[in-house]
């Protein structure tokens, strides 16, 4: 059950909202659990799930890697840089001037590439990379579960049409490490527990994920914040146990707006450095992207026309982080 509590506090011109967020059990009875997600993704685009049966040491294993890798001097770890937009980046983001306080390593998630990519990561690429495709698999697996559960949830009749998208063996599927560094306070400042988000900063600034849909996990220090209402934001609380889920904008595109990719930011504000990884799960550059026909009805005409993934990524990134996007594919 998702409880509201109107709790907004001011935080300069933007609000504050506690909120209990949505949580799927996946051991819970299937038929159920489909109408969760389906629900969760209509009212927030976002939901936490439980139970999700990746196993805790594929996590702890990529954990470990990526702490390896961030730990390096930066001059080591722009051996695997600049991101272009795989690569190592740090505070930049994307290709038209947008920063943060963030360090990075985005990598697509064929095994190819991942190995050929340790090399320049890990002094034990094999290691790197074992640890990467352990975790690419789990992940996917269950990106392809929760995204077969929707379609279910949503009788659509091709119950793979998305879940087919993500395993093609051409799917554009990245995976990002993220490293957000911990705040600097001063020794005299008493004020910097994570509730007064007095010294916090941007670490990655507000924006939709494109793809379809987005695994996230991240270490117990807080940061992430969605919102469904602008201006208003909801705090995630951090949960090492559990991954995050949101609803990209090809997932609201098939759906033809009803599932909703939700806007959603990540800010610095811990003593602690924030670790997270996620994976999103993308079409082939060259799968068309439409909604079925079940998704459209006459009280419910086709918002967008047709288009590719590769159109859709070219126009994300001639675009700003926080830009909407879909609205330039809406059908005349
Ligand atoms: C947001 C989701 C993923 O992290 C990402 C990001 C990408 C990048 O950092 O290179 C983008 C951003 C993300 C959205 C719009 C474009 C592309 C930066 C940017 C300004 C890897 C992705 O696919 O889109």
């Amino acid at each position: 059950m998702v409880v509201v509590v109107p709790s907004p506090t001011a935080v300069g011109n933007e609000k504050l909202r506690a909120m209990e967020l949505p949580v799927v059990d996946l051991s819970a009875e299937r038929s159920e659990v489909s109408k969760v997600i389906v629900k969760a993704c209509e009212e927030y685009g976002f939901f936490k799930v439980v139970n999700h049966g990746v196993p805790q040491d594929v996590i702890l294993k990529l954990e470990e890697q990526a702490l390896r890798f961030f730990s390096l001097p930066l001059s080591e770890k722009q051996r695997a840089g600049p991101a272009d937009p795989l690569g190592y980046g740090c505070k930049n983001i994307g290709f038209n001037g947008d920063t943060g306080e963030v360090e990075y390593l985005t990598l697509n998630t064929n095994p190819l590439s991942i190995a050929q990519r340790s090399t320049t990561i890990s002094n034990n690429p094999s290691k790197f990379s074992s640890a990467v495709n352990g975790y690419v698999e789990a992940v996917r697996e269950l990106a392809c579960e929760l995204l077969d559960l929707t379609a279910e949830g949503l009788l659509v009749s091709d119950r793979s049409l998305f879940t087919r998208l993500i395993r093609d063996v051409d799917s554009d599927s990245i995976l990002r490490l993220n490293h957000y560094p911990p705040i600097q306070v001063d020794s005299n400042d008493r004020d910097s527990s994570p509730s007064s988000y007095a010294n916090s900063k941007v670490g990655f600034g507000a924006h939709s994920d494109p793809q379809i849909l987005t695994l996230l996990r991240s270490n117990d220090v807080g940061g992430l914040q969605i919102s469904i209402e602008d201006g208003v934001w909801i705090p995630v609380p951090p949960d090492p146990t559990a991954f995050w889920v949101n609803v990209g904008d090809m997932l609201q595109a098939m759906t033809n707006g009803r599932l909703v990719s939700v806007r959603h930011r990540a800010l610095t504000y811990s003593r602690k450095s924030r670790m997270s990884m996620a994976f999103f799960g993308a079409p082939p550059l060259q799968a068309r992207i439409a909604a079925p026909p079940e998704m459209v009805a006459p009280n419910r005409l086709s918002l967008y026309r047709p288009f590719t993934w590769a159109e859709y990524k070219k126009t994300a990134y001639s675009l700003r982080l926080e830009d909407t996007r879909l609205d330039l594919f809406m059908a005349c």
